[in-house]
């Protein structure tokens, strides 16, 4: 069976308590990061075993980190990178000497997912995260930061904070005219460096795709469809070496097909991770994200949940960002009602596919924490 998880920003950083989360049917665990500590610096072990212990206590279990963040020379392949992939790797050590098996990363040069609107009404009154190529593709990133400012309701998106206007857009220069490969040959780079570490501590990496899966600013984005993930899994064979499976972020893309991808036997044993969750087409490089429901969105999600069953996933699962409904005022995409739900809908849907087969869910009780 997957195992049910929620992502928590932590004690300092998230509204939603540990409390909360546990009283969602069938959550097991949460994935968190120490996300006070910049990129390229090490994480302490022992801030790693501090964070441990609030959860467990909270009757939770900590089972992934998401994310420990690539420093943007790591990506740019500066001169710097060793020392960077260095404090890397110390991270990876801090989490494995705490008996966390799971981490997710992302390569995106300078961004992280992207989108114009961050509060779309919807016409049932509740808002969701938007994205219009209209509105963007063609601005420069100066343009494109004002642009946000006006659309964020006083939230800012990550990689897109307005007091790194400069720093970020001067990022994005030194990306300049850099080709797929080059930036997955310093990709190459960095997973030859880190993969014995993973080994040792039995840590499986998991990628998160590029979000929206096309390519934006001129940047180089390698990790947007099938072939990319087949390519990444090839530039270091480590079982380590493997994919967050985000279906909201590879089906922005409607060319991508999701149970396809899924199914590819060189990406099926790779996948250590899924985020799982529904967007609506609106047109050419225009979606919103919906509900989890299969038919509030454009992503069948039964037929996703089904190729995960089939290709054998027993890995960590969590609902991905859901609209903001309630009157609850949330980190954009991170809400806990819609979440919440979204997490008991993709149970339901494990449910029905596993006793339609005949199989016994839930196969380990251990894993039920929430049972009482
Ligand atoms: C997340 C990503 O909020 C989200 O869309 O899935 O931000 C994810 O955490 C990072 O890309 C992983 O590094
Ligand atoms: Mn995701």
């Amino acid at each position: 069976m997957m195992h049910m998880t929620m992502r928590w920003y932590g004690p300092d950083q998230d509204k939603i308590t540990l409390k909360q989360i546990r009283q969602v049917p069938g959550m097991e665990g949460v994935i968190t990061a120490l996300h006070e500590i910049p990129a390229g610096e090490a994480w302490p072990e022992e801030k790693v075993r501090e964070r441990k212990a609030i959860v467990e206590k909270a009757g939770l279990k900590l089972m992934g980190i998401e994310s420990i963040n690539v420093h943007e020379d790591i990506k740019y392949g500066g001169k710097n990178r060793d020392e960077l992939i260095d404090n890397y790797i110390k991270s990876l050590e801090a989490v494995g000497k705490n008996d966390i098996h799971m981490v997710c990363y992302n390569f995106m040069p300078v961004f992280d997912w992207t989108r114009t609107d961050l509060a779309l009404p919807l016409p049932d009154g509740s808002t969701a995260l938007a994205y219009d190529g209209k509105i963007i593709e063609g601005l420069s990133a100066e343009e494109m930061f004002d642009r946000i400012a006006n659309a964020s309701n006083g939230f800012e998106m990550p990689g897109w904070e307005l007091n790194r206007r400069d720093e970020i857009t001067a990022q994005i220069k030194k990306f300049e005219g850099m080709t797929g490969d080059e930036l997955r040959a310093n990709y190459k780079y960095f997973l030859d460096a880190i993969m014995p570490t993973c080994e040792k501590y039995n840590i499986k990496m998991g990628v998160h795709p590029d979000d929206p899966s096309y390519d934006l600013f001129g940047l180089p984005r390698i990790c947007k469809c099938e072939e990319d993930l087949v390519k990444i899994a090839e530039m270091n064979t480590s079982p380590c070496n493997g994919f967050s499976l985000c279906t909201g972020s590879l089906g922005s893309n409607p060319n991508n097909n999701l149970p396809k991808i899924i199914r590819n036997p060189k990406i099926a044993p790779r996948i250590y991770f899924a985020h799982v969750r529904n967007v609506l087409y609106t047109g050419d490089h225009q979606f919103h994200e919906s509900s989890h429901v299969s038919h509030t969105g454009s992503l069948d999600l039964y037929e996703i949940m089904k190729a995960l069953i089939e290709v054998g996933f027993n890995g960590l699962i969590r609902p991905d960002h859901g609209r903001e409904i309630w009157d609850e005022i949330a980190r954009p995409g991170y809400g806990l009602y819609d979440r919440a739900l979204g997490a008991t809908y993709l149970i339901g849907l494990e449910e029905a596919i596993r006793k339609g087969k005949g199989e016994a869910y839930p196969n380990d009780i251990n894993s039920v924490t929430a049972k009482i």
